[in-house]
């Protein structure tokens, strides 16, 4: 009766203690991967550029060469306009999320066309620092702007 007696309370301890030393662990596979997308947003510059009365504001947009960028643009116009830098983004990997239809040609991205109250973010890494001009390509809008990679 006794020998049992312990050994069941050997059991109950053991139960009771054990999982919370393994709670306690720490979780070592999770924080490497967590630490990695800290760091990756801590590094991406975020650019805003807005849309209205058919103009970029601000018109001259600045980013960095070397860095990580998200270009952002927020029309707030009712009526589409248009992200249109020439050959700047040539061999240059980049994404477009939002809600614009962007184009891409063999060369690479050409242009988003983003709908009123739309919104575009590029995503992309610049190398050569440079005064690059971008339009809006809709018929009538005068619309420009330069792109400074410093
Ligand atoms: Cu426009």
């Amino acid at each position: 009766m006794r020998p049992a007696l312990f050994i069941t309370g050997l059991l109950i301890v053991t139960a009771l203690v054990w999982p919370g030393r393994v709670s306690a662990e720490p979780s070592v596979p999770a924080d490497p991967a967590q630490a990695l997308s800290a760091n990756d947003l801590v590094l991406e510059e975020e650019v805003l550029v807005r849309i209205r009365d058919r103009k970029f504001m601000p018109s001259t947009v600045r980013v960095h060469a070397g860095r990580k960028t998200k270009l952002v643009f927020k029309n707030q116009d009712a009526e589409l306009h248009v992200f249109m830098p020439g050959t700047l983004f040539n061999g240059i990997s980049l994404s477009v999320e939002g809600n614009g239809a962007p184009e891409f040609g063999e060369q690479g991205f050409r242009k988003v066309i983003i709908p009123g109250d739309g919104m575009a973010e590029l995503r992309f890494t610049l190398e050569q620092p440079g005064r690059y001009p971008f339009i809006c390509d809709m018929p009538g809008h005068e619309m420009r702007g330069t792109l400074v990679v410093e």
